[in-house]
């Protein structure tokens, strides 16, 4: 009996799903782990002993799924990224595991609180916003839909930096996330590879009378992998995110060290650290940085090398069939370089003819784009990529001479054409276009929305589309709705899961069945009450963290995003000055109160946006201290936006902000989320508010602004900002009111040169929009006064946003691009 107790016990150390088994490991892992014991346990060391109790078990079905994609050699798609904004893991991963309740109640046992554990986590911002948390929700949607899957990426020492507000202005602290370790992953320290840089090539004959390219470089950095297990929501299964470091290969020159030269010694170890040392704090924009380009280029070739040897060692499958083993997507054109560091690999160290190499990355590589901004855009001057990759260059050229080549047999004498495909821009400084290397080195092409694919086909990949229109497709994001729903907003998932019964979380289509309690008054009073507390929830945290006072039964109407000139934060600062001025001038104008709730990083080095943060902030000094508006209108910026953050506002929102210039917001996920949780957006014809307009109704969707189109006609015919001010007084008071340095203690020079810049340019048509925008809150104000509307509307954006799931999307991206399949385990 004794015995069968204990090999019962033994059975679930470490995998144990009840309270009891729970309780005895944490405490286990606090005294073996930690080496503490509760009276002394900082809340670190008791969320680190929490944090290993729940990896031990996911790491059980992490093993599982490994061995049994290893059995069955089942095709496996790896996500390349430059970034992975995942967010805090704890708190996702009991809601995988399913025992959130369970670990609640071990803790209480213990007079421990889950939240304050929850809270002491450190996030993992390994990105700069929508294109990192879209691989993020990707590679948790494909854990839960069991498809094999590897997310490749960097190890970033220091993430996207933590934003202070101080005196208005945004200060970056470094992002030391992990000063107290990661209990998440698992260092492999026998999973590396040396990655050259630098140098030049050498041709020679080898043994057998080949000719072949030898790269003598200039030094070597070791790439060591480091594991984190990606669960499925409740499912047996777990995924891997694999991300390198880069490391000295000596950490130590004791030739250096014996003459004497102790920093010497290490300098070698310094730079090559550098590499993965810091994320660039960039979004949408390229900047030509030599330690960019080596950031990219080491975690592609550890990716490649890493993809080939986990191939190898399958019996009886050689190089040849890499394509079938898998499907690469290219994130951005960040991994591009994949394609020139296949073929290297294939024909340099493999031996493989050119012919056959191209046919193999031809048919591995997948690519989706990400935006249509020029200066997102990557181009890397061809003296750096000598410098750097001497045998990638020569390996581009020849890629690019025989696909000219091809495209001159079809279009005899287009010099048009061969110029605008080419992989090199000889226009101005010679360059190599990545999008254009990415489009000739895959099979499949994709944008994220309708109209940005629309949008690509039609002008910035339009040469490629005429070449290979069947390579093209549109694949509109999701995101997830464990983390941005489930987790975000307990409250609500309860009221639907007992409306609706569970399972709707993995079949979101299943939420249309709200639509038939959208008018129940009494299902609406209690979708308000959640929407209420969410409110308050958020307003708590902005007391905190910003020092504003925000009531509850106000509208929260909120923008959260980086801020960018083209998602316009400043065309609603313009709007909020408009609004204080009409309050100013008419004290009993009526008036559904409401604060403008603002949050968003912007690139360090961007001028501009770094003003527009300051602008609102000063806008919302003023406001919130003037009594005479302030019990009606306030704005609150809150500091340092992240994934941890966009968790407490999105279930607190009434209206959703997606403001941006139509045609230059590739898709756009916020929006999405927003909706998820039941707010209403107000937003132009851009991105995928087109296709969230078309689900949840139009009846139930703010629009307002000029079309992608009519963008571009205007713009045809010559736009002329300054006559819109002329003609609109309430424009031309909000524009006088700034330029005045009302805001600001009189300084009329701080946003001197962002009102000329409007005055003058305005490159994202803030004036065009401008009315119709403040017109259309004038609908949103009205629309919100009507309580019943307000709540159907609310409603029905949430029972019509399932398409919107990272859950459809992948199984699109399985379907119609990866062709692979789940495995069940
Ligand atoms: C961003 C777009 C967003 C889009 C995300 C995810 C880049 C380069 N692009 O509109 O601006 O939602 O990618 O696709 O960060």
């Amino acid at each position: 009996m004794a015995k069968q107790a204990s090999a019962r016990l033994a059975d679930t150390v470490r995998t144990g799903l009840s309270v009891g088994e729970i309780k005895r490991d944490f405490l286990d892992n606090l005294r073996y782990i930690q080496a503490r014991f509760p009276e002394v346990a900082s809340s670190n060391d008791l969320y680190q002993a929490l944090a290993y109790t729940v990896r031990d078990r996911l790491l059980e079905r992490w093993v599982r799924a490994a061995q049994r994609y290893r059995e069955t050699a089942a095709r496996t798609v790896c996500y390349l990224s430059a970034e992975f904004l995942l967010g805090p893991h704890l708190g996702a991963n009991l809601l995988s595991l399913g025992i959130s309740g369970e670990v609640r109640a071990a803790l209480d046992e213990l007079g421990l609180s889950l939240d304050r554990l929850l809270a002491e986590e450190e996030e993992p911002g390994l990105g700069n916003g929508g294109l990192g948390r879209l691989a993020a929700c990707y590679m948790e949607s494909m854990a839960t839909l069991a498809v094999p899957a590897i997310g490749y990426g960097i190890r970033y020492e220091f993430g996207i930096f933590d934003q202070a507000i101080c005196d208005g202005w945004q200060v970056e602290l470094t992002d030391k996330w992990l000063r107290y370790g990661n209990p998440w992953e698992i260092p492999r320290p026998t999973i590396t590879f040396d990655v050259k840089f630098g140098g030049h090539t050498e041709g020679f004959v080898d043994d057998e009378g080949r000719y072949r390219v030898r790269w003598i470089p200039e030094r070597e950095v070791r790439g060591m992998a480091y594991d984190t297990p990606i669960h499925g929501y409740r499912a047996a299964s777990a995924n891997l995110l694999r991300l390198w470091t880069a490391q000295a290969i000596e950490s130590f020159d004791f030739q250096a060290f014996n003459v004497g030269d102790y920093y010497g010694a290490v300098d070698a170890k310094i730079r090559s650290e550098t590499i993965s040392k810091v994320l660039y704090p960039n979004d949408e924009t390229a900047l030509g940085k030599r330690l960019r380009l080596a950031q990219q280029y080491f975690f592609v070739s550890c990716s490649l090398r890493d993809m080939i040897r986990i191939h190898l060692q399958v019996p009886g499958k050689g190089i040849d069939s890499f394509h079938e083993k898998y499907a690469v997507q290219l994130n951005d054109t960040h991994p591009a370089l994949s394609v020139a560091e296949l073929m290297r690999l294939l024909v340099d160290e493999h031996l493989l003819p050119w012919e056959q190499a191209w046919e193999i990355t031809r048919n591995t590589f997948c690519y989706t784009n990400h935006t249509l901004l020029p200066e997102a855009l990557e181009c890397w001057p061809l003296p750096l990529l000598k410098q750097v990759l001497p045998r990638h260059l020569e390996i581009i050229f020849e890629i690019n001479h025989r696909f000219l080549n091809d495209v001159r047999m079809r279009y005899p004498g287009d010099e048009r054409r061969i110029a605008s495909v080419s992989l090199i821009d000889e226009s101005g400084e010679k360059t190599v276009r990545m999008a254009n290397l990415a489009c000739v080195g895959s099979r499949a092409i994709n944008g994220v929305a309708a109209l940005h694919t629309e949008l690509l086909k039609a002008h910035v990949l339009k040469d490629f589309h005429a070449l290979w229109p069947e390579r093209f497709s549109n694949k509109t994001n999701g995101v997830t709705p464990r983390r941005f729903l489930q987790l975000a907003n307990p409250e609500l998932c309860a009221l639907i899961s007992e409306t609706l019964g569970e399972g709707w979380v993995t079949h979101m289509e299943r939420l249309r069945g709200l639509e038939q309690h959208a008018s129940d008054t009494g299902f609406q009073a209690r979708w308000r009450a959640i929407k209420r507390s969410n409110k308050a929830r958020l307003a708590d945290y902005i007391r905190e963290h910003a020092g504003i006072e925000l009531d509850s039964d106000w509208i929260f109407d909120v923008q959260v995003k980086r801020i960018h000139e083209y998602k316009r934060q400043h065309l609603s600062a313009l709007h909020i000055v408009s609004l204080y001025q009409r309050l100013k001038q008419d004290p009993r104008l009526e008036f559904p109160p409401r604060v403008f709730i603002f949050g968003g990083k912007a690139a360090p080095g961007y001028f501009m946006a770094k003003r527009i943060i300051k602008l609102i902030n000063d806008i919302a000094t003023v406001v919130n201290a003037d009594k005479d508006v302030n019990q009606r209108l306030r704005v609150a910026f809150v500091p340092n936006f992240c994934v941890k953050v966009s968790e407490i506002i999105y279930p607190a929102a009434d209206v959703s902000e997606q403001i941006s210039t139509a045609g230059k917001e590739a898709s756009g996920t916020g929006n999405m989320k927003f909706a998820m949780n039941g707010a209403v957006t107000i937003g132009t014809l851009d991105g995928a508010n087109i296709e969230i307009r078309d689900q949840v109704g139009e009846e139930n969707f703010f629009l307002f602004g000029l079309t992608a189109d009519a963008v571009r006609t205007e713009k045809e015919k010559g736009y002329r900002p300054r006559d819109v001010y002329d003609a609109n007084p309430t424009l031309k008071a909000a524009i006088d009111l700034i330029a005045s340095g009302h805001f600001c203690g009189g300084d009329r020079a701080l946003y001197g040169g962002m009102i000329e810049g409007l005055m003058n340019h305005d490159p994202y048509m803030l004036f065009a929009d401008f009315e119709a925008y403040a017109r259309c809150h004038e609908d949103v104000g009205r629309a919100y006064l009507d309580t019943q509307r307000w709540s159907k509307m609310s409603i029905l954006n949430v029972a019509r946003i399932g398409m919107f799931s990272s859950d459809r999307a992948i199984r699109e991206y399985c379907d119609e691009i990866w062709r692979v399949r789940p495995v069940i385990v």
